[in-house]
């Protein structure tokens, strides 16, 4: 049984794991670096462990260093959270080697699901829709120009390794395939040591909707609906929200079918998420991609099926059963999540670390704050630059989208430029209001303020 849980992340979701592990009356270890001894999580945790210095390739990724903290706080479990160590299989291998019980899925369905052109190949072969393209790997230009003549242009090739847009690139010719095919694999090849790619029909301004799953180790698998997060900039989400405005019934009950089943096909056990594209004009969807950890924007999930996302991973890690059934869950409402980033959204979304010298949040109903800063606390400039999330739940999407902007008007945040006057923009935008906006809305409004 797990009764200590060493946490090898940072941040909001260093608190969000404590937070759980609590009440569910089990003790917490925080594994942090020499940057992060101040932090929210080293305040909340029950022991603190250091394990290395600022930079994450020498502490949140130095694997090794994370196992023997965990062996030597007695801890019986470890939770990678997301990013970092979280969808690397070789770490949670090592944790099995030492008897430690990773938090998340089987080491080999990690492997599997992190090889995306692998994951769409076994997938699809239960019956899951997937976009149009190579049957795994592209290994010549022979083939690409074979795959590109059978799904016709534009085509994008990706990495196999990736996921998250790098090594991507979009072809509309055929005198660009051998170019972009060569420059895509020369770029997985430095950016994940894996020069191989595969290649999709383009599916152009498509919505990016993901279904979030939950299975446990005695082969259950639900679906908890689905996020919409066509929000986002450089391949980083702003804004998700649950359900999607514009997914009717019919097809939300498909997909949440659908992405169980895919699920179900791989053996997947812990929380997951489910990609689809979904084209807004054909009002088909297509797996893109399984991510097999814990996802930043899980808390609109929870607000509006109830569930507690992190309490199910922990106790599926300890071996429980699923304790409810499909038929139990349903949609409540509606959830928004703006994440808060230490950025200045009129300088280009450039990193605005520093110190907080004020902060008031915003309070009152159906407002949940998930954040790993405080007044006085300094960001570290080694990480990520998300410093919250305002999340939101409101009966419907008119009240969510009301209660978003009034809770926007109530933060303040000093010392530090943020993203919250994106998101008071992003509130008020036809289109936003709408539900109809896909993957290229913020690119539009940036550039001609529509
Ligand atoms: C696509 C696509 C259009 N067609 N695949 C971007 C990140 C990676 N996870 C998948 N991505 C895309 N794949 C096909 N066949 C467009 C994107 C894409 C995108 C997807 C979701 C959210 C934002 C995006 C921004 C640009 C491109």
């Amino acid at each position: 049984m797990i009764s200590r849980i060493l946490i090898a992340n940072r941040g909001e979701i260093a608190v969000r794991i404590i937070r759980a592990a609590k009440e569910l009356g089990l003790k917490t270890v925080l594994a942090h670096s020499k940057a992060d001894r101040d932090s929210l999580a080293a305040k909340l945790a029950d022991e603190t462990v250091c394990i290395g210095p600022p930079p994450a390739v020498e502490s949140y990724l130095f694997y090794q260093n994370i196992i023997s903290a965990a062996l030597a706080t007695k801890s019986d479990a470890i939770h990678p959270g997301y990013g970092f160590l979280a969808e690397n299989w070789q770490f949670a291998d090592a944790c099995r080697a030492m008897k430690i019980r990773f938090i998340g899925p089987k080491s080999s369905v990690i492997r599997n699901m992190g090889d995306k052109s692998k994951a769409k190949t076994l997938v699809k072969e239960s019956g899951v829709p997937v976009v149009p393209g190579s049957d795994g790997e592209i290994d010549s230009l022979q083939k690409a120009l074979e795959v590109v003549e059978r799904v016709g242009f534009p085509v994008i090739i990706k990495a196999s390794a990736g996921g998250g847009g790098k090594g991507m690139r979009i072809v509309c010719e055929k005198k660009d395939v051998e170019k972009s095919f060569n420059s895509a694999a020369y770029e997985a090849q430095q950016a994940f040591g894996d020069s191989r790619v595969y290649i999709e029909k383009y599916i152009a301004a498509p919505k990016h909707i993901e279904v979030q799953i939950l299975g446990d180790k005695h082969g259950n698998v639900l679906h908890l609906f689905e996020r919409d997060c066509s929000i986002q900039r450089r391949h980083q989400k702003l804004i998700e929200e649950a359900p999607s405005p514009i997914i009717d019934n019919e097809t939300r009950m498909k997909m949440g079918e659908i992405a169980s089943k895919a699920a179900q096909s791989v053996g997947y056990d812990s929380a997951g998420t489910i990609e689809f594209l979904y084209d807004i004009e054909t009002r088909q969807f297509y797996f893109i991609e399984m991510n097999t950890r814990i996802q930043v924007e899980h808390p609109i999930t929870e607000c509006i099926t109830g569930i507690d996302l992190i309490k199910y991973q922990i106790r599926i890690a300890d071996g429980d059963k699923l304790d409810f059934s499909q038929d139990k869950l349903k949609i409540t409402g509606h959830a928004i999540e703006c994440r808060i980033n230490a950025e200045d959204p009129e300088k280009e979304f450039n990193p605005s670390p520093g110190k907080i010298s004020q902060l008031i949040v915003p309070g009152g109903p159906g407002i949940r704050i998930d954040s790993g800063v405080y007044p006085g606390y300094s960001i570290p400039p080694f990480y990520d630059s998300m410093v919250a999330k305002l999340i939101v739940w409101g009966a419907d999407r008119r009240e969510a989208v009301d209660r978003m902007k009034r809770a926007l008007d109530e933060f303040y945040i000093e010392g530090i430029k943020t993203t919250i006057p994106f998101h008071k923009e992003v509130m008020r935008n036809r289109i936003f209001l709408s539900g109809q906006y896909t993957t290229d809305f913020v690119g539009k409004i940036q550039n001609q303020g529509v």
